[in-house]
Parts: C-alpha cells; sequence; structure tokens
C-alpha cells in the first residue's frame, strides 16, 4: 500500500517549534509578508536574514515527538511506499530517522546562493553575510520557498500523490498552497484520505475521515 503524508507546522507544534498561524497570524511578532516573500526579503534582508538564523538556532533547543517518531517507524516498515510530504522547515523528521522526506518549502539548515544558485547544508548564521563556498559571493540567503516562489520538488510530489492509496495530513491549517489541494489530487485518483490535526481545518470536509487531538497522540495511534 502506498502512503503520502504531509506534515505542517502541527506536527512540530509539541516540539516547542512555534506554528505558523496559531499565534494570530503574526510570526514570531513578524508580518509574514515582511519576512517570507522576497520582497520581504528586498526591502529589509539583515531582518529577514535575522528572522531564520534565530528560527535555525532554536532548532539546536527543539527535539522530535512521538509524532515524529511514529512516521519513522511507518518508513521502517513500508519503505519506499512511504513519502513524507513536510510544508516544515525544520529537520525533526530526520532527527526522528525518516529519510524519506521531501521538504517542499526548503529547510533552515540549508543555505542558498543568489549568485552562483548553489545550496549548502549551514547550520550557522547568514546575516553577517558569509561567502559562498561555491562561488565566494557573499550572496547567501535561507534556502526557504517564501510566498510567491514555486516550491521544490513539485513533480515529485505529484507522482506520489498519483500512486498514493492513502494520503494522510497531519498538523496543517490547509491555508497555503499547493500543499492544501493535495487532498483534492489524492482523492481524485482514488486515494483514501485521512486529516490528523488539532482542530477543524479549511479542508476537514474535503476528507474521508478526519480525527482532531495532538498529533503526539494521534499519530503514534494511527501508526500502530
Ligand atoms: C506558489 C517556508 C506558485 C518559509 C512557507 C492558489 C494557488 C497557488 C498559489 C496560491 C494560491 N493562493 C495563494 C497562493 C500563493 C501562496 C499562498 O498559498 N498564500 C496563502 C497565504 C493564501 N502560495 C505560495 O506562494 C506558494 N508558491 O504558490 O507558487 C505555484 C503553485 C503551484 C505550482 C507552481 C507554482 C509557496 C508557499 C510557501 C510559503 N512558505 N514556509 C518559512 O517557513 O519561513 S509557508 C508556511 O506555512 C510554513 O511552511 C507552514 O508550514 C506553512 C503552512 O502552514 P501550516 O504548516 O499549515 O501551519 P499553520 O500554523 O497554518 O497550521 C498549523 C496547524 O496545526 C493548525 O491547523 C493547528 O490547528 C494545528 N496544530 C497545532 N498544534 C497541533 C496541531 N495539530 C496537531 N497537533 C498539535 N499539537
Amino acid at each position: 500500500m502506498k502512503v503520502v503524508v504531509l506534515t505542517g507546522a502541527g506536527i512540530s507544534a509539541e516540539s516547542g517549534v512555534p506554528t505558523f498561524r496559531d499565534s494570530d497570524g503574526l510570526w514570531e511578532g513578524h508580518d509574514v509578508m515582511e519576512v517570507a516573500t522576497p520582497e520581504g526579503f528586498a526591502a529589509d534582508p539583515a531582518l529577514v536574514q535575522r528572522f531564520y538564523d534565530l528560527r535555525r538556532a532554536h532548532l539546536a533547543k527543539v527535539d522530535t515527538n512521538p509524532a515524529h517518531l511514529a512516521l519513522a517507524r511507518l518508513e521502517q516498515a513500508l519503505g519506499d511506499d512511504l513519502l513524507v510530504i513536510t510544508q516544515n522547515v525544520d529537520d525533526l523528521h530526520e532527527r526522528a530517522g525518516s529519510t524519506r522526506v521531501l521538504h517542499m518549502h526548503g529547510e533552515l539548515r540549508s543555505a542558498l546562493c543568489l549568485a552562483c544558485a548553489d545550496r549548502f547544508p549551514w547550520e550557522g548564521d547568514l546575516a553577517h553575510s558569509p561567502a559562498c563556498p561555491g562561488c565566494d559571493e557573499a550572496m547567501l540567503r535561507p534556502d526557504v520557498v517564501w510566498f510567491g516562489e514555486m516550491p521544490y520538488r513539485m513533480d515529485e510530489a505529484l507522482q506520489a500523490l498519483q500512486e498514493a492509496d492513502l494520503f494522510v495530513a497531519v498538523g496543517t491549517s490547509a491555508h497555503v498552497q499547493p500543499a492544501a489541494a493535495f487532498v483534492h489530487w489524492a482523492a481524485e485518483q482514488g486515494a483514501r484520505t485521512l486529516e490528523i490535526n488539532l482542530a477543524e481545518t479549511l479542508s476537514t470536509d474535503d476528507f474521508d475521515e478526519s480525527r482532531q487531538g495532538r498529533a503526539g497522540d494521534l499519530v503514534p495511534r494511527w501508526v500502530e
């Protein structure tokens, strides 16, 4: 059986990673369009670099929770028949042991060079304009997908959704496109669909089944 699991900020909430919307639309005190758009970066690169530097540094203070660990166990059982597509830019799926993870919105622990378009694993800050390891230019930005930018590896994601027998969304409010459309694309080709979320979402009615509760409780129960 082929399974695609889409995860959002809600799966990392119990790990202490702030969600995107639960804090009344402000994110770490910032207007999203100020810090998660190319325009915001062009207007105030230092602010945006610092916003991501803080979130990258925060990764050292958080850890996986039972939901991440359960999905890693599921991969042990299903192997290549499982794909986790995450909107999250944290590395908690990997730290839990998942290896089949598609970061459609990029990753905090990666830097992208505006000059040569190479990307590099990155742990430290970017606000001090470090030189790009590839071209030595001081043009590195967070390797995350901002609003208005093309999500990563959509062809792979669409292929997996086409083949899925089961599509599960965990901890996403279904505000952001194109991730919010995945349930429709999966259902259209005959996949069963399950939503696991703390509260009802914009898409709850589009799922065959919806379970409300904390991911840390419900995902392990679903995986077992
Ligand atoms: C694009 C990276 C074109 C940066 C992020 C219609 C069609 C296509 C595009 C659009 C469209 N309408 C508008 C658009 C444009 C835009 C968009 O969707 N805007 C929205 C705001 C209306 N989309 C884009 O620009 C995307 N690009 O469309 O390109 C295109 C399209 C298709 C094909 C080719 C080209 C790019 C969007 C990516 C933006 N970058 N992140 C960063 O992280 O800094 S998005 C950001 O929101 C995060 O990645 C976050 O994960 C994501 C989605 O939010 P959620 O994960 O759902 O988090 P949220 O806080 O909203 O919800 C948390 C949920 O968890 C809640 O429901 C809560 O109840 C629940 N929860 C909380 N605690 C728990 C829990 N659940 C379980 N257990 C708990 N303990």
